[in-house]
């Protein structure tokens, strides 16, 4: 094995999680990233971000000596550039990919780079971005010779791998996913697979650079045309009177049918982000693409018109709502729907505020400071009069639904609807007035 020690760029909810994955494998991982708070972090052994058993990993790599963090570029024999890849807004372009983390990672790279070191874009990027990577690199060092000209024969090997794991199960499904390598060469793949295989033992699949960028930003869009599915028949059902929840579970029984869930929007940095990387460089072509963003990122508007809809029935309601993070059973808040949902019912001044989300300890400042108070489940059930569930926490789940008899329920998520046997649903849906 010619890679003994391996860079990875980017120490966030990807880059820390692989290198310490790495690391635990007995190769020599140097973690690169600007933040120094996040370097300090894990020098000391612990992780800056909360993913379940990371901090463990963390302790014993960084213990053993075989992760270290820095805030400089070192020479290594592979670089994983692991940064984020935005959008930003430009005139006449919304929703343009913003590669300039990329391109930083580059430069820095290109400071130590030597013949025979292997360079990975992790990053969700649009299609062509490895081909930049490999430009940007050609630029900056012509002493080198690089795929795009020199084929298996160039000094450097380069290749796309995204990153496919999911918040919550990141260091199981970095083990177990199977992985789509895309390399400017068959040369840059083999020596891909060879580092991915240090760790991966699902399988890894040479493509082209182009056709992986493709199916990480597919895979995505997938997902988000088919919850805006969900979304939009989660409304016609609203107008028509029909339990969406029940409608769904009807549904799936079909063979060849598996509607995803509705919910008050699309959340994370991730799904709601990718799709429009295809839409900007297709607009004329991505037409379902697009409108699935559409649908999805219009969904807590929905929401929040649906409360304000009830709060109108009452003087100074009290609106309890349920759930902050992005989705189910994490603590990240981070582009959650149900963050702009409890903002914008707080900002309107239609009652008083009470949030729940039981991962978190203390409120973001854009909620605290117009006065959304921050309650046990317990106390914001018995103060409310309206009830919005906004994310299925396991907790949630688990609620004794009697206590919510006689509040107006509004649950985007199905959880007070859905967690039990029909029979007790159909019992539920009738005893509720649901709103
Ligand atoms: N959501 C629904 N209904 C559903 C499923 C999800 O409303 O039926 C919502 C969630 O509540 C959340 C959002 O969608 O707000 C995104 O959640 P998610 O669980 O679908 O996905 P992420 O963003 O946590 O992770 C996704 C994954 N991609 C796919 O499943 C195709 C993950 O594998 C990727 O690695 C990750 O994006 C990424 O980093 O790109």
């Amino acid at each position: 094995m010619s890679i003994s020690k391996v860079s990875v760029l980017g120490l966030g909810y990807i880059g820390l999680p692989t290198a310490a994955v790495i690391a635990s494998r007995g190769l020599n991982v140097i973690g690169v990233d600007v933040n120094k708070h996040a370097v300090d972090t894990i020098n000391l052994g612990l992780a800056h971000i909360v993913e379940p058993n990371l901090d463990y990993l963390v302790k014993n790599v960084v213990g053993s000596g075989y992760l270290k963090a820095t805030m400089t570029i070192e020479p290594a024999d592979a670089f994983i550039i692991a940064v984020p890849t935005p959008f930003r807004n430009e005139p006449g372009r919304e929703h343009c990919p913003d590669l300039s983390f990329i391109k930083s990672a580059c430069d820095e790279i290109a400071k130590v780079l030597k013949k025979g070191d292997l360079v990975i874009l992790e990053s969700t990027s649009p299609v062509g971005t490895t081909e930049k990577v490999a430009a940007w690199l050609a630029q900056s060092r012509n002493d080198l010779t690089f795929p795009q000209c020199s084929g298996v024969e160039a000094d450097v090997n380069i290749a796309h791998c995204p990153e496919r794991v999911i918040p919550g199960y990141v260091l199981e499904e970095l083990v177990s996913n199977d992985r789509v390598i895309g390399g400017i060469s068959p040369k840059c793949c083999d020596r891909a697979v060879e580092l991915y295989k240090t760790f991966v033992q699902g399988e890894c699949i040479a493509t082209n650079a182009r056709t992986a960028e493709m199916a990480k930003l597919t895979e995505n869009s997938f997902r988000d045309v088919n919850i805006a599915f969900a979304n939009e028949l989660s409304i016609i059902c609203d107008k028509l009177d029909i339990n969406v929840w029940d409608l769904i579970k009807l549904t799936n029984r079909h063979p060849r049918v598996n509607v995803l869930q509705p919910g008050p929007g699309v959340g994370g940095h991730c799904i709601a982000v990718d799709p429009w990387f295809i839409v900007d460089s297709c607009p004329e072509e991505a037409k379902i693409i697009k409108q699935a963003r559409l649908t999805n990122d219009a969904k807590p508007g929905y929401v929040i018109r649906k409360v304000q809809a009830e709060a109108k029935k009452y003087s100074n309601p009290t609106i309890a709502c349920l759930g902050l993070a992005f989705k189910a059973d994490i603590d990240d808040l981070r582009e959650s729907p149900s963050v702009e949902i409890v903002e914008s019912i707080a900002q309107m001044n239609i009652g008083e505020v009470l949030a729940v989300e039981p991962n978190i300890q203390q409120l973001p400042n854009s909620l605290s400071s117009t006065g959304v108070e921050l309650v046990s489940y317990e106390q914001a059930i018995s103060r409310a009069d309206i009830v919005v569930l906004l994310v299925d926490h396991q907790q949630f789940k688990e609620i004794d639904k009697k206590a919510l008899f006689a509040k107006v329920l509004i649950d985007t998520r199905g959880v007070i609807l859905l967690s039990e046997g029909s029979d007790k649903e159909l019992e539920l849906s009738e005893m509720y007035e649901l709103a």
